[in-house]
Formats: C-alpha cells, sequence, structure tokens
C-alpha cells in the first residue's frame, strides 16, 4: 500500500515500525519525501563520481552536508532541502530520480542501519571541517557506500559495511576529539551553573563548538550573557571556551524540554544542529530563534556567513541587549569534563579504587535521550545501581540522572559526563587504558557494561563503532531499532551480544 511518506530512521518512529502520515518529530510527508529524494540523488551522485573521486572535493562536501541535513531534527526547512535538491540535479545532470525502497526486510534494516550510520559519521565530519580538519579518506568511504549500497544483495557484504561503518565511525570521532582538544584545550573538571544571571542572554543548543567560540568572542563585551543548551553543555570544560567569563551557566536539560524551556529563557535562542523541535504555535520564541550550519526551521532566522566558517552574530547579540533576563527553572551546579585526558590524569587513583574494591563496575550510559515515557528507565537504572558502581556518560542520554546527586566514591563524583555524544570516544580511550594497566587481552574483561540510548543516527554511529571494538552485551534502548528485521536482530544479539532493555531490576540484576 502507497503511504504519504515512510521514514523509520529514529527511535520515536510510530508503534517502533515507520511514520507514514507524519513524522512524530514534527517532518511532514512532503518533507520526508524530499529527503528521501534527495537521499537518491547523493547516491547517483556518488556513484557518477566515484571512481574519480580523489580531487571532487567540493560534491563531496555536498554530500556530507547533505547527509547531515538528513538527521532527525535537524532541518525542517522543506525550502533547505529544495535547494539542495536543485544543487544535487546540476551536479548529476539529472532531472528526476526514483527512490529505493528495499522490498527485502533483512537487507533494508542493514541498509538503514548503515545510512543511519553514515549520517553520524556526515554530522561528526562536517564539525571537524568546520575547525578545519578534513579527513579524505572518511569522505571517499561515504561516496563510496552511497555509490554501491543500493545494487548489494549479499547480507554478508552489509554486515562487512557496517562493520566498515563502525571503523569510520571510529576514524571520525578521534578526528573530532583531535579537533576540538586541538582548538579549545582538553576538557578538565568543571563546575557549570544551572541557575541564572542577572543581564540579558543568548542560549545556545547543538553541538557545533565554533559557532559558540565565534559568539562568545563576538559578544564578551556586549553586557549580554551566553548560556549552553542540551548538547553544548561540554563547552563548558573546554580551557579556551570556559576562560570567557560570559560563559555563565547551563539552561534547561535535553533537547525535547525546549518547548517549554525556551519560553522562559526570554533571550534568543541559537540552534547549531539538532535536535530542534517544531515550536508549538503560540510559541513566543520564534522571532528570536536562529538557525545555522545544516539544521534550518521555516521561520527561524539564519547567522550571517561573511565567508566560509566565519560568521556574524551581531543581529543576535543586539536583539539579545532587547530581551529580560532569563527566568530561573533551576539551581545550583552540575559537574563534567571527565573526557579520556581528564580521567587519564586520575588513572592512579581510579585505579588504587579499583583495586581497594571501592570502585567494582563501571556502567557507560552514553547516548540520547528523548520524550517517550519509558526512558524513565534511565533514571531509575541510574538510581538503582549500587553505590560502588560509576557510570561514564556522554551524549544528551546524562540528563536523565546528571543531576540525581548521587554520593561519591572516596571524592570521584559516581556520574563522568565526559561530554558530547561523539565524546563516547573518551570512554573507548579509558577502556584500553584500563586493559592495559590490569594487562588483560580483551576489552570485555573489563568491570565495564554498556547500556547504551539511542534515538537518532549519531548514536548509531556510536553503536557501529563500539561493535567494531569488538566489545559485547551492550545493552541498546529504550528499543532496538525499528526498522532490525528477526534474522538481523538475531545476527545482533549472537555476535555481539546486544540485547534490548528489560525492568530496572532484571538488568541491575545482569549488569550485577
Ligand atoms: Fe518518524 Fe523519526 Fe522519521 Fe521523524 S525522523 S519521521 S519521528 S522515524
Ligand atoms: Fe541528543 Fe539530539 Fe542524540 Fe548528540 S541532541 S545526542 S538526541
Amino acid at each position: 500500500m502507497k503511504t504519504a511518506m515512510y521514514c523509520n530512521q529514529c527511535e520515536e518512529t510510530v508503534a517502533n515500525k515507520a511514520c507514514t502520515v507524519r513524522g512524530v518529530c514534527g517532518k511532514d510527508s512532503e518533507l520526508a519525501n524530499l529527503m528521501d529524494e534527495l537521499k537518491e540523488y547523493l547516491k547517483v551522485l556518488s556513484l557518477q563520481i566515484n571512481d574519480d573521486k580523489e580531487d571532487k572535493l567540493e560534491e563531496k562536501r555536498f554530500i556530507m552536508n547533505s547527509m547531515f541535513k538528513l538527521i532527525t531534527n535537524a532541518n525542517f526547512n522543506h525550502e533547505s532541502i529544495r535547494k539542495q535538491l536543485l544543487i544535487a540535479k546540476s551536479y548529476t545532470k539529472k532531472e528526476d530520480v526514483t527512490p529505493y525502497y528495499e522490498a527485502n526486510e533483512d537487507l533494508n534494516a542493514l541498509k538503514s542501519l548503515i545510512m543511519g550510520g553514515l549520517m553520524g559519521i556526515s554530522a561528526y565530519h562536517s564539525h571537524a571541517i568546520h575547525l578545519g580538519y578534513e579527513d579524505n579518506e572518511i569522505h571517499n568511504f561515504l561516496v563510496d557506500v552511497l555509490a554501491t549500497i543500493n545494487d548489494v544483495k549479499e547480507l554478508d557484504v552489509l554486515l562487512e559495511v557496517s562493520d566498515k561503518c563502525g571503523y569510520y565511525g571510529v576514524k571520525v570521532m578521534e578526528l573530532l576529539d583531535k579537533t576540538n582538544t586541538t582548538a579549545y584545550g582538553n576538557p578538565e573538571i568543571t563546575k557549570v551553573n544551572i541557575g541564572v544571571g542577572n543581564r540579558p542572554g543568548i542560549l545556545v543548543s547543538g553541538h557545533d563548538l565554533n559557532d559558540i567560540e565565534q559568539l562568545l568572542e563576538q559578544s564578551k563585551d556586549s553586557g549580554v550573557d551566553i548560556y549552553t543548551h542540551s548538547e553544548m553543555l561540554p563547552a563548558h570544560y573546554y580551557p579556551k571556551l570556559k576562560k570567557y567569563t560570559h560563559l555563565v551557566g547551563n539552561y534547561g536539560n535535553a533537547w525535547w524540554k525546549q518547548t517549554s524551556e525556551f519560553e522562559t529563557f526570554h533571550g534568543p535562542i541559537i540552534f547549531t544542529t539538532n535536535c530542534i523541535v517544531p515550536p508549538k504555535a503560540n510559541a513566543s520564541y520564534v522571532d528570536k530563534t536562529y538557525a545555522t550550519g545544516n539544521c534550518d526551521y521555516p521561520g527561524f532566522k539564519r547567522i550571517k556567513e561573511l565567508a566560509v566558517g566565519s560568521k556574524d552574530f551581531s543581529e543576535v547579540i543586539e536583539q539579545a541587549k532587547l530581551c529580560q533576563v532569563p527566568q530561573e527553572i533551576e539551581n545550583g551546579e552540575i559537574t563534567g569534563g571527565f573526557a579520556h585526558n581528564q580521567v587519564l590524569a586520575l588513572a592512579d587513583v581510579v585505579v588504587e579504587n579499583i583495586k581497594n574494591g571501592s570502585i567494582r563496575k563501571f556502567v557507560v550510559m552514553s547516548g540520547c535521550d528523548g520524550r517517550k515515557k519509558d526512558r524513565g528507565y534511565y533514571e531509575e537504572f541510574a538510581r538503582t545501581l549500587k553505590d560502588d558502581t560509576i557510570i561514564l556518560t556522554s551524549g544528551c542520554a546524562k540528563y536523565r540522572y546528571n543531576k540525581l546527586q548521587l554520593k561519591d566514591i572516596n571524592g570521584i563524583p559516581r556520574v563522568l559526563d565526559a561530554g558530547q555524544c561523539n565524546d563516547s570516544y573518551s570512554w573507548v580511550v579509558v577502556a584500553m587504558k584500563l586493559k592495559e594497566v590490569f594487562e588483560l587481552n580483551d576489552i570485555n574483561e573489563l568491570p565495564i557494561s554498556f547500556n547504551i540510548a539511542w534515538y537518532e543516527q549519531k548514536a548509531i554511529i556510536v553503536l557501529l563503532s563500539l561493535l567494531h571494538l569488538g566489545i559485547k552485551d551492550i545493552k541498546v534502548g529504550p528499543t532496538l531499532p525499528g526498522y532490525l528485521s528477526e534474522t538481523t536482530a538475531n545476527y545482533l544479539v549472537e555476535h555481539y551480544g546486544i540485547s534490548g532493555i528489560n525492568t530496572v531490576t532484571e538488568d541491575i540484576a545482569t549488569f550485577g
């Protein structure tokens, strides 16, 4: 049966099957179909340049940025996607393409997983490029897979490609880690204020650290304060960003609470990437909301670009000066900044606490938060874990438990936040170090378990990266991706020990 749209790329998809009338995220069928068309053009263009792609940097950047625009909650602007389609048509000299649907459910499952992984890779690569680090091998991998994926009919081949996605996932997270730490220094333990100051503010959401740096520099003498929102919280952990005294705090929680929290913020809001939630019809903040980079929403203003990578935030700063001071919705502090360099600096203390039995276990709870009720599991799980267990987190999943005030273990906080979802890379570095210190043969022998929450495609590339590194028995929730077929789900269970979540009591019993 032909449906108005067909999208099942995120965790929120209707009945864990597909959005067929309108997306739960707010994407309408017209936009979903434009996005499907763009996806197809990217494959055609990739095929066209694949044999001779070495110096096709312009096309490769176009493909990467387009893939980023397709991520859940990044771009809701029909015009923005239409513009990409026009460019794709001019590159390919094709007036139309037929969106491709894979009829075989097992092939479709793996192709969907791979496409999700490629979107995640594209997002992270795009952030690294914004700070001047580009990897042609990552570009080439993207083009190579897009060029060939429709024609692959063997599950074995797709399993190899999804493993390669994991390889490039590690590579791109490593690149972004290098990019961010070279530009802004290594994250360090930082207490972040969650209350408000007494000056008007600008709230910055999304993942792009270069955007917030440019804003901080341009607003430093303006009398306006800068606040982070959701995935921008880790900006506070970087020495070269935290030196700005008008970077005063983090306002609100994970992305899905924005429609109420943006109302009380009063000042302008800037989206540097996902996750955007469509504002309610009576929202008061739309005319003060800006988007930049690959994210967009109809009615939001754009940040002016002066040259590639250089942005002009003067309009938003001037608008902020006229706004009321933010309304306090919380107060106190949260602590973060436990990326690999900081944790390894504390390695002796951590190892000592493992050896004397004070720390018995680590649970990596990285990934995404989401608005479904069953996400309450993660808060309860964090609360219920025994006192000798440390939670290692990254991504917006942390908002379910980073304000719980769990007791320290000999001065070590029980929730260690490394940063954004891409900073899951830090936990890989830390795990490798512990494996070396304890002279183990296999990373799975460490007292580390993985309970990953996913929502969108960046969590998928994190997951594929962990699988590529050989990490076993990962729990993925709150549900497994809806596009997985029985055969592919069974394969993941048998080969990697992946499982969905159960009740908190059952899972705590499994994790020990
Ligand atoms: Fe549905 Fe998610 Fe697709 Fe939005 S991105 S249409 S919520 S599956
Ligand atoms: Fe969150 Fe969107 Fe995924 Fe970077 S902001 S993790 S959901």
